[in-house]
């Protein structure tokens, strides 16, 4: 007990003759080592030049604050039941905000800690090496914390930053005993550009300081907005130092490009200092309409929130680490107990100047920070943070030493054993506990708290808004940003503006047009309209899309139009007219049946046909109702029906019409013996039966084989046109020079037989009718090739209408007039007189069978 009380003697005299060091610290079994900037900056560093003790100037009421919340948790953690049985001791360093401060600081904490004073060991193996420091929380600036770590990696004493956030301190190889409790700097990038993202800026300022903060902010914000179609108006640079003798002239040149520039969003990548010389020239130039992005290092500044007339600049947004609250943490801070056997020399100088009436004493007029992001439009229940101290830093500092005191719990099994204290040996070796505490996995306000895999934490940010509330300026918490769910949360009704600027480089495309960008930057672009059958329905389409192939669109359109069916339809003019053809054609048959029927006995109806003349009129009959199935709107069933109801109806009457001419060929055929002969094919029924039987198997195979059908054709810009497609051309065509080619057998045996006698002239009406038929069929051919359209049908049911009134005119209607006006010649000794006079001077021979009709022979 003697020698330990010596031991706490001399300790306790080293740091009396060295106390502006270790400006804090108190005994413990396991000593912390902090890292806090209680200065701003060192004293005369450009003028030193012998390596003694440095003194620092400008009290820092952050870094204060953030060494007390350590000191804080540290205590309540002997409090707790955390660590039974341990207790946990610190020594905190002033780093003045530089390296050259840092450094010796650094080598205290490899010290090794003897009965008479420290120092450090040199060894070749530090593997069992126990220094005085097991764990260093700090520092601030990434600057220090780069330097510190890399003279701490080597020893593999774990170091925890509470802010700390440049994205290079996650390399792990370079700085593989460095982790922080704050994201990096990547994570704000990210935030930043779904905030762009969200209130769809993409036309962006961007002002930062010429040095590592800034080039690698500027760095790693364009990497994050290269594929988010944000693009950066402008970037400028601002020298580092505010006492630079380019700042003036800098900024003055900067604030004329923002307030010229399309973009109305800047953000600035500026320390505070900075940022206060670019406001300071906004106000001067009356620029009042921007919105200010801030950066983490000025977002919730109190030097640049105090500005007279800040209000003014426009509207300020930024991120802040997120905030959470330590229990009972304002109570200390009013109260600034120290523990036993604690020295705070920082204590006693924040309270000299606070008591001196300096603006450094802390503010405690904020509200009770809230967790929850409440987005009720109340402003006495918005979530306001202090301005002087950053409850964001203080929490990282919280969070540090619970994380540490959590690894240290693992390593000394705390809770393996039932009785409440910890086995392991105190003095443990610091690389010890670097492997526990990547493994650390406790619970914070709201959620796990733990280290990636790269040491930086998985908190994120508070989305701020700088508010006049109740004549000052206040930092309200209006979003976060959570980076394991890469999610933004706003609540948009309580920022501060009325509405949310716009901040782009060209004005939108609307619909009907598409963007064309020109070659500087993928956010500057022209609108171009949509060329016809294009479209475009959405806001700044990369390009316009095709319509449909039944709709069409003229230029600029936003959407597509139906194109309107056109096909031969029943109120159409010309199908008027054809269909009144049609008609009368009917009805002139009609009649003429009812002619025929009545003159049936007659020698004219019987040198006709007979009662064969029926299948004349069932045949037309059939090929004027097949002109009804080509007009209409085409179906599958009608495309079917209408060429074979033709052309088996017109086969039948063609066959009709050839048995008829074979047998006026027959009938004065001078030689008997060929007569005889050919009187064996004179089978009329047989005949016409055959030879439509014929085009009915032609037809059968053609409905089975390539059935035609109804066709959409959609060449037509605006029209889609209805048609019933043949199936097979060749069928059709088949089909149409079957009755083509019985028709030439009629035509050639009719004009064999057109010398008849004057009277039995039935032989030129058939050639003649045969001619129409065949010149009109040859007719058509070309002109049905050619056409294209709704009235293509119109043309085939001009040429059938052609056709039947052919038949009707040469074949009906001159019997029926004989029958109906010259009925005293209509006896049959005036047709045998005829003949006579025929066959007079010519061979003898028996009078020909004028009769067709087989019933009557
Ligand atoms: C320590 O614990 C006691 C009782 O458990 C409590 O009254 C006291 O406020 C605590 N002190 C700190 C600093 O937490
Ligand atoms: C402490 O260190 C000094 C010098 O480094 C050495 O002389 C002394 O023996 C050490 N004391 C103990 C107790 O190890
Ligand atoms: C270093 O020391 C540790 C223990 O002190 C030992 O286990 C290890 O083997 C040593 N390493 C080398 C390379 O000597
Ligand atoms: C600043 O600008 C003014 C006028 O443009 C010029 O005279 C002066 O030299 C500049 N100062 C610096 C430090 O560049
Ligand atoms: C800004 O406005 C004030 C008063 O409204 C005026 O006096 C001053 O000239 C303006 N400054 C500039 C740069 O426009
Ligand atoms: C404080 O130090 C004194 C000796 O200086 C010692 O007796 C006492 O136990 C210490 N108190 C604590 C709580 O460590
Ligand atoms: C925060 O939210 C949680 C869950 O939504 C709720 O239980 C809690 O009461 C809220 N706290 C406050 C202070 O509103
Ligand atoms: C805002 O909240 C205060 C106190 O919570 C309440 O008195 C006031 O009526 C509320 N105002 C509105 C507009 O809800
Ligand atoms: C210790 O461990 C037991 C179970 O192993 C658990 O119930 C208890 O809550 C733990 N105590 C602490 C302080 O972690
Ligand atoms: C941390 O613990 C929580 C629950 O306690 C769990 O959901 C989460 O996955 C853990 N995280 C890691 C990295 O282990
Ligand atoms: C074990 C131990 O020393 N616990 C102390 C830790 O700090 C708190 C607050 O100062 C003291 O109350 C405990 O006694």
């Amino acid at each position: 007990i003697a020698f330990s009380i010596l031991c706490f003697w001399c300790f306790l005299s080293s740091v009396m003759s060295c106390d502006s060091l270790a400006g804090a610290r108190a005994p413990g079994d396991i000593i912390i080592g902090g890292l806090f900037p209680i200065h701003e900056k060192v004293k005369d560093l450009s003028s030193r030049t012998q390596p003694d003790e440095l003194t620092c100037e400008d009290f820092h009421t952050r870094g204060f604050v953030r060494s007390l919340a350590m000191i804080y948790t540290i205590e309540s953690i002997n409090n707790s039941t955390l660590l039974p049985g341990i207790k946990l001791g610190y020594e905190i360093y002033d780093t003045c905000a530089d390296v050259s401060k840092a450094i010796p600081a650094a080598l205290r904490f490899i010290s090794k800690l003897n009965a008479t004073n420290r120092h450090v060991e040199v060894i070749c193996n530090y593997s069992g090496y126990t220094p005085a420091v097991k764990a260093v929380v700090g520092a601030t600036y990434s600057e220090v914390s780069i330097a510190v770590s890399r003279v701490l990696s080597f020893f593999l004493i774990p170091q925890v930053s509470y802010v700390s956030s440049a994205s290079i301190l996650s390399d792990r190889v370079r700085f593989p005993s460095f982790f922080r409790t704050v994201p990096s700097d990547k994570q704000q990038m990210k935030a930043l550009a779904l905030l762009a993202s969200e209130f769809e800026w993409n036309w962006i300022g961007v002002v930062t300081s010429d040095d590592d903060y800034g080039r690698t902010a500027l760095e790693d914000f364009l990497t994050e907005v290269k594929n988010r179609n944000i693009c950066t108006a402008f970037q400028e640079y601002l020298p580092s130092y505010v006492g630079h003798e380019n700042v003036l002239n800098r900024t003055k040149k900067i604030v004329k490009k923002i307030k010229n520039s399309l973009a109305n969003v800047v953000i600035l990548f500026l320390k505070g200092p900075l940022t206060k010389v670019i406001f300071e020239e906004t106000l001067k130039q009356n620029m009042t309409h921007k919105t200010w992005i801030a950066g983490e290092s000025w977002s919730n500044s109190k030097q640049v929130v105090s500005m007279k007339d800040i209000e003014k600049v426009g509207t300020i947004l930024g991120f802040s680490f997120k905030n959470g609250e330590i229990e009972g943490f304002n109570d200390y801070l009013k109260s600034l107990s120290l523990g036993p056997n604690a020295t705070n020399l920082f204590i006693e100088k924040y309270k000299n100047l606070c008591n001196s009436g300096s603006d450094k004493c802390i503010d405690f007029n904020f509200r009770k920070f809230n967790n929850n992001l409440s987005c009720i439009e109340n402003k006495t229940d918005v979530n306001i943070l202090p301005k002087n101290f950053e409850l964001g830093g203080t929490y990282g500092a919280h969070l540090a030493i619970t994380a540490i005191a959590e690894s240290l719990k693992n390593l000394l099994k705390c809770n393996k054993t039932e009785k409440m204290y910890c086995e392991g040996n105190l003095n443990v070796e610091p690389w010890k506990i670097l492997q526990e505490i990547k493994n650390i996995n406790f619970s914070q306000n709201d959620g796990p708290f733990y280290f990636d895999d790269n040491g930086d934490s998985v908190n994120g940010y508070d989305l701020i808004n700088w508010q006049k509330i109740n004549n000052s300026m206040e930092f309200v918490v209006v979003g976060n940003y959570k980076p394991l769910e890469k999610k933004l949360s706003i609540c948009k009704n309580i920022i501060s503006w009325e509405k949310a600027p716009t901040s782009k480089c060209s004005e939108t495309c609307k619909p009907g047009t598409r963007k064309v960008s020109d070659s500087l930057s993928s956010c500057c672009y022209k609108c171009e309209p949509c060329t016809e059958g294009y479209f475009s329905d959405k806001e700044d389409m990369e390009i316009c899309k095709k319509c449909n192939k039944d709709q069409w669109s003229n230029n600029r359109s936003a959407k597509c139009e139906n194109k309107i069916l056109v096909f031969l339809a029943w109120n159409d003019p010309f199908a008027i007219v054809l269909v009144t053809f049609d008609v009368i054609g009917i009805l002139v048959m009609l009649v003429l049946a009812v002619v025929f029927a009545k003159g049936l006995k007659t020698p004219a109806v019987k040198a006709a046909g007979g009662h064969f003349s029926y299948f004349v009129f069932v045949s037309l009959l059939a090929s004027f109702i097949s002109i009804l199935f080509f007009i209409g709107k085409p179906t599958d069933l009608s495309c079917r029906i209408r060429q074979p109801l033709f052309g088996i109806g017109f086969t039948i009457c063609v066959s009709y019409i050839l048995v008829k001419s074979f047998r006026i060929l027959l009938a004065f055929q001078i030689n008997p013996k060929v007569r005889d002969k050919f009187k064996y094919i004179n089978q009329p029924v047989i005949t016409i039966l055959g030879f439509t039987f014929l085009q009915v198997l032609i037809c059968i195979l053609w409905l089975i084989l390539t059935p035609p059908f109804s066709d959409k054709i959609y060449h037509f810009p605006k029209e889609v046109l209805i048609e019933c497609s043949e199936g097979s051309s060749i069928a059709f065509g088949i089909m149409l020079g079957y009755t083509g080619i019985l028709a030439f057998i009629c035509f050639i045996f009719a004009f064999v037989g057109r010398k008849l006698p004057g009277r039995y002239n039935e032989a030129r009406y058939i050639t003649f009718s045969m001619l129409i038929y065949i010149f009109v069929w040859v007719a058509f051919t070309p002109v049905y090739a050619t056409i294209n359209g709704k009235y293509l049908p119109a043309v085939e049911v001009v040429a059938i209408l052609a056709s039947n009134f052919g038949i009707i005119g040469c074949h009906l209607l001159p019997t029926c007039y004989i029958v109906v006006f010259k009925k005293e010649s209509n006896n049959i000794s005036n047709y045998t007189e005829a003949i006579r006079e025929f066959y007079r001077g010519k061979a003898n021979s028996p009078f020909p069978n004028l009769q067709l009709d087989a019933t009557n022979t």
